[in-house]
């Protein structure tokens, strides 16, 4: 089944190195659609729920520590197949083995600092915006 909504968020690293408009506009430029999107600093909390999924895995700390060192840009954003399209556009979540022109591969450092999120699946993207916003602030 294919949706035609993903959510992203632009990570700490992104905002640190001024990336957020350059991400914004390959994003653009690939044909999305923002639905929604604002700037948050996630607590602890939020980025240990968010990352559930990986809380038995020996670089949670890691990751919650970093996505927690800064604001994000979160943004629910629309396209037809957008949570497929959307992980071709960032590329793989190593940027060492992600293709040329992809986001990952113009702007994450590291596979532990990969610049942004992409949803994996309709229904993680569906939770994730949820996560994130209210039905008001979607548009
Ligand atoms: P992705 O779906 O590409 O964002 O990747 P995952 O959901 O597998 O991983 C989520 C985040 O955990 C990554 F963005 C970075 C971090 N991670 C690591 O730090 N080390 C790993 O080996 C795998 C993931």
């Amino acid at each position: 089944m294919t949706t035609n909504r993903t959510f992203t968020m632009l990570k700490p690293d992104s905002l640190e190195k001024g990336n957020t408009g350059a991400i914004l506009e390959k994003i653009n430029a690939s044909g999305f659609r923002i639905v929604a999107m604002k700037m948050t600093h996630m607590t602890k909390r939020d980025a240990e729920a968010f990352y559930a999924v990986h809380s038995e895995r020996p670089f949670f700390g890691e990751l919650v520590e970093y996505m927690t060192r800064g604001p994000v840009v979160a943004a629910i954003l629309e396209k037809d197949n957008a949570v497929e399209d959307f992980r071709v556009l960032i590329g793989a979540t190593n940027p060492a083995d992600a293709a040329e022109g992809t986001i990952r591969k113009l702007y994450a450092a590291s596979i532990g600092e990969n610049a942004v999120h992409g949803s994996d699946s309709d229904e993680n993207a569906a939770i994730e915006g949820a996560f994130h916003f209210s039905g008001r602030e979607m548009f």
